[in-house]
């Protein structure tokens, strides 16, 4: 009895010892610690035979039993260590990092030459005390030009000028069609039509022409509108405000000229130029020899505008002016094609980062 013990327990170990060291991975080893050490495993079987020996036979077989054990559990962890240390390295050389590796540079962006003009030319009518109020880009045919004091005849109006959007017009019958607008000034009525004065603020944002596209024209291009309207705003403070703008944008050495105008929406209208900030007015291919550039339009708001809003012209007096974004930008930079502003070329922009 004693010696089938000792056989059994000695076959036992160097069964659980061949498996052991076969383990190819951590689970198969938890299974083989449970199949022999378990409670219910092979060596606590082989144990249970005990009860038939002797009390003499008995130690004799403790001792086996316990060594076979021993021998067990340190082949068990032998090969859980090995094992270990094997998806250690694994993992080690997979998500290998070499810290020695220069970084790469990151390349560093900036803002479009565009909205950094835009940016400035508004820090800059804040400062003079002007909010900034902003409206639809797709608008109705009142605002952009029936309240603005533009006839039904007048040829901007036009598909050859206008954007026409294919749906069906406003329910009001006054809106008339959709259109994209064409300048900012819907803006300006839309704030009037909701705000009683005095009132002052600028409108930026982009508008759309239907134009032949060239060096200086676009479809798309920004301007920023100002609109002062109070109970004496008179023509003086409109030049003051100017000529504070082109001092502040492109320097006090600046002059400025105003020109009798014509817009529908202002009377009496200016065109206003500043000395040629690229030749410093001695003359240049920007302003064609002459030292002058133009860069805005402005004029005293038409009694019919205010009408329109459902303000009293005989009540309220108010200055407005526009310019272009792009135009003002190409002035100070000395840009000769305001294409490369839609482009993305690199070479351009990186020019303003
Ligand atoms: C310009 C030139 C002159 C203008 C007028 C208005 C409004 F809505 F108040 F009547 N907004 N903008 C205006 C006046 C715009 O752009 C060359």
């Amino acid at each position: 009895m004693l010696t089938t013990l000792v056989t059994c327990l000695s076959e036992l170990q160097d069964a659980a010892c061949a498996a052991i060291a076969a383990a190819t991975a951590l689970k198969e080893l938890e299974a083989l610690d449970a199949q022999y050490l378990g409670r219910k495993g092979a060596l606590a079987q082989c144990m249970g035979a005990m009860k038939g020996l002797s009390a003499a036979d008995k130690p004799a077989l403790g001792k086996v039993a316990n060594d076979a054990k021993a021998v067990v559990t340190a082949a068990l962890e032998t090969r859980r260590a090995t094992l270990l240390d094997a998806a250690d390295a694994q993992s080690l050389a997979q998500d290998a990092l070499d810290v020695t590796l220069p970084g790469r540079a990151r390349v560093q962006g900036g803002a479009h030459p565009l909205a950094q003009t835009l940016r400035e030319m508004l820090d800059i009518f804040q400062r003079l005390g002007f909010a900034i109020e902003e409206g639809p880009e797709i608008e109705d045919e009142w605002h952009n030009f029936d309240a603005l004091n533009i006839p039904a005849s007048h040829p901007a109006r036009d598909v050859q000028d206008t954007f026409f959007i294919n749906a069906a017009p406003a329910a009001d019958p006054r809106a008339g069609r959709f259109i994209l607008r064409t300048h900012t000034s819907p803006v300006q009525a839309r704030v009037m039509q909701q705000t009683t004065p005095p009132l002052r603020f600028v409108a930026p944002g982009r508008v759309y022409r239907n134009e032949r596209i060239d060096a200086s024209h676009y479809t798309i291009f920004h301007q920023v509108e100002g609109l002062y309207v109070d109970r004496a705003v008179s023509f003086a403070q409109l030049k003051g405000t100017l000529l504070d703008f082109a001092h502040a944008y492109y320097g006090p050495q600046v002059k400025l000229r105003f020109r009798p105008g014509y817009f529908p929406f202002t009377e009496p209208s200016a065109e206003v130029d500043i000395t040629c900030s690229v030749c410093s007015g001695r003359g240049c291919s920007v302003c064609k020899q002459t030292g002058w550039v133009e860069i805005l339009g402005a004029g005293m708001v038409h009694p019919n505008v205010f009408r329109a809003v459902g303000y009293d012209p005989d009540a309220v007096t108010g200055f407005a002016f526009g310019m272009g974004v792009e135009r003002i930008a190409m002035l100070k930079y000395g840009i000769d094609d305001i294409r490369l502003f839609y482009e993305n070329d690199l070479r351009f922009l990186t020019q303003f980062a």
